[in-house]
């Protein structure tokens, strides 16, 4: 993909009416700080377009990335933010739970998973949800850079088996800080998305 031009166009926060977009859409789930701002910026070739941080729950709004006004990139809230009450985890459940299950323009959600640790119970709940609605979703096994080449198929098994995939299911291993993985999703995306 040929990034022309890039544009936070739309952000939601809990009680913020979600857009009507006539672009597809593709989005982007997991777990806070496992690297889903990180990715949109390398997808967009940015280096902080999008906010990231060291600290987890810094993407705390449901964001539209319009790119070339062909797509939008859409950067979810992490789950499993542990200084968040109760009560917020729970409407911002309710609030993906709204986009996901709303979203008209929706092509495909990729679930990020840290490739270094067995994937979490609150993992295994996003994955099994999201098939429930109705997706395949893409596995994106993130922070590659920090795990040794030849521990990657190990680490790949692990994350299979830990979220129970469906056989078949498409898994990246991809780094933001190398990029790898990079145009294997941009592929995916545009196949998704019927963008040539
Ligand atoms: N080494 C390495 N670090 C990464 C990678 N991707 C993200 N990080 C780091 O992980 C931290 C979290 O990244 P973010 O992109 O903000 O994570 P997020 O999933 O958007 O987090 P929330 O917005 O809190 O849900 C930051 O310190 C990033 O620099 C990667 O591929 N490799
Ligand atoms: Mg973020």
């Amino acid at each position: 993909m040929v990034i022309k031009s890039i544009n936070l166009e739309t952000v939601c926060g809990i009680t913020s009416t979600l857009p009507d977009n006539d672009r597809p859409e593709v989005a982007f789930a997991g777990k806070s700080n496992v690297g889903k701002s990180s990715m949109i910026n390398a997808l967009m070739n940015r280096k902080s377009y999008a906010r990231i941080s060291a600290t987890p729950g810094k993407t705390q709004t449901i964001n539209f990335y319009n790119i070339n006004d062909a797509l939008y990139l859409v950067d979810l809230p992490g789950y499993g933010y542990a200084r968040v009450s109760e009560k917020e985890k729970a409407q911002w459940g309710r609030m993906i739970e709204r986009y996901l299950h709303g979203s008209s323009q929706l092509r495909e959600v990729f679930l990020l998973i840290d490739i270094r640790h067995e994937p979490s119970a609150n993992d295994r709940l996003m994955y099994q949800w999201i098939v429930d609605q109705g997706y395949e979703p893409v596995i994106i096994a993130t922070k590659l850079d920090k795990i040794k080449r030849s521990q990657v198929q190990k680490h790949v098994k692990m994350l299979k088996e830990g979220l129970a995939l469906v056989p078949g299911t498409t898994v990246i291993p991809f780094s933001s800080v190398t990029k790898q993985g990079r145009d294997e999703i941009w592929e995916l995306i545009e196949k998704d998305c019927e963008i040539d």
